[in-house]
């Protein structure tokens, strides 16, 4: 059997598997969001990451069908962490172009969110630079559509696209995250560090939050905070984990110091 019979089979056998990574509030140290990760545990093979096999649903079309199962199953997860915390638990998912292409997807999503009964922004959709580039009225619709719905929407990998300022503005999304490459810059004048404090102030003016990614020591959590950044991701606060394991961490503050 090829890996595409078997991505074909992966969701009717239960092999697909969400995992959530810790987004923390600077300030406070406190978990505040969480994102959704997709993993396919593979049989054989064991869990295999997306760069394994999203292009392969990608071009199978399989995307569609996995990215609404990986909405709903993060939907039902944010309901259930926003009441055992009792504040709203945003939590995000990653969406590939192609998702953006099938028109109606954030109305569905929209009425799925109100059949559960979910608060206004307890999802955010990160997409990357590439969406917004990409002109089609789909695509804006689309973003539309999720505004209406009361989806948030995210920049993943800010920086290593397009950028365009323009694009921030015309499509008024909610959150940028800043690429992990910019987080990495150490010496406090290198160009990754200033670009990324340049992000910050950017975001703030065009009145969005920002989320650092790959946050791996206290000192990058620090230089980020004193820069203004809103939230911080990665592996100083946590790895993507289990739904279980996710759940420990919430009632605790950010157990890094
Ligand atoms: O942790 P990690 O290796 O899981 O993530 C790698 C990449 O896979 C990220 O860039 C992320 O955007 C993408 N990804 C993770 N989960 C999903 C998903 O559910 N759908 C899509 N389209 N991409 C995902
Ligand atoms: O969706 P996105 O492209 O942002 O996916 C994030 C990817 O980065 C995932 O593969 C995730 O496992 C990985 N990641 C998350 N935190 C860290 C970190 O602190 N360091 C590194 N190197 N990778 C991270
Ligand atoms: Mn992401
Ligand atoms: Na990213």
């Amino acid at each position: 059997i090829t890996m595409m019979g078997e991505l074909r089979n992966a969701l009717p056998r239960k092999e697909l598997q969400l995992y959530f990574q810790p987004v923390v509030e600077l300030a406070s140290g406190r978990v505040a969001k969480g994102e959704a990760l997709l993993r396919w545990m593979h049989p054989q093979k064991g869990m295999l990451l997306p760069s394994e096999f999203i292009a392969l649903a990608e071009e199978s079309g399989l995307i569609h069908e996995f990215g609404n199962w990986v909405f709903m199953q993060a939907s039902a997860w944010s309901k259930r962490w926003t009441e055992l915390t009792g504040t709203l638990f945003q939590v995000s998912v990653n969406a590939s172009p192609v998702q953006f292409m099938q028109r109606k997807r954030a109305l569905h999503w929209g009425r799925y969110l109100s059949e559960l009964g979910l608060a206004w922004n307890s999802m955010s959709v990160e997409i990357t630079e590439g969406v917004l580039f990409n002109t089609s009225s789909s695509t804006a619709e689309q973003l539309l559509d999720m505004r209406d719905a009361g989806i948030q929407v995210a920049i993943d990998d800010f920086g290593t696209g397009y950028s365009s300022m323009a694009y921030l503005k015309r499509f008024d999304v909610d959150y940028l995250k800043i690429d992990q490459s910019f987080v990495r810059g150490t010496a406090p004048n290198s160009t990754r560090r200033t670009i990324a404090e340049t992000i910050i102030v950017m975001a703030h003016k065009l009145g969005l939050k920002v989320i650092a990614e790959g946050v791996e020591t206290p000192e990058q959590r620090d230089w980020l905070q004193h820069a203004g950044c809103d939230f911080g991701q990665g592996y100083l606060f946590s790895q993507p984990v289990p739904p279980e394991e996710f759940e420990q961490l919430l009632s605790l503050h950010s157990p890094a110091v």
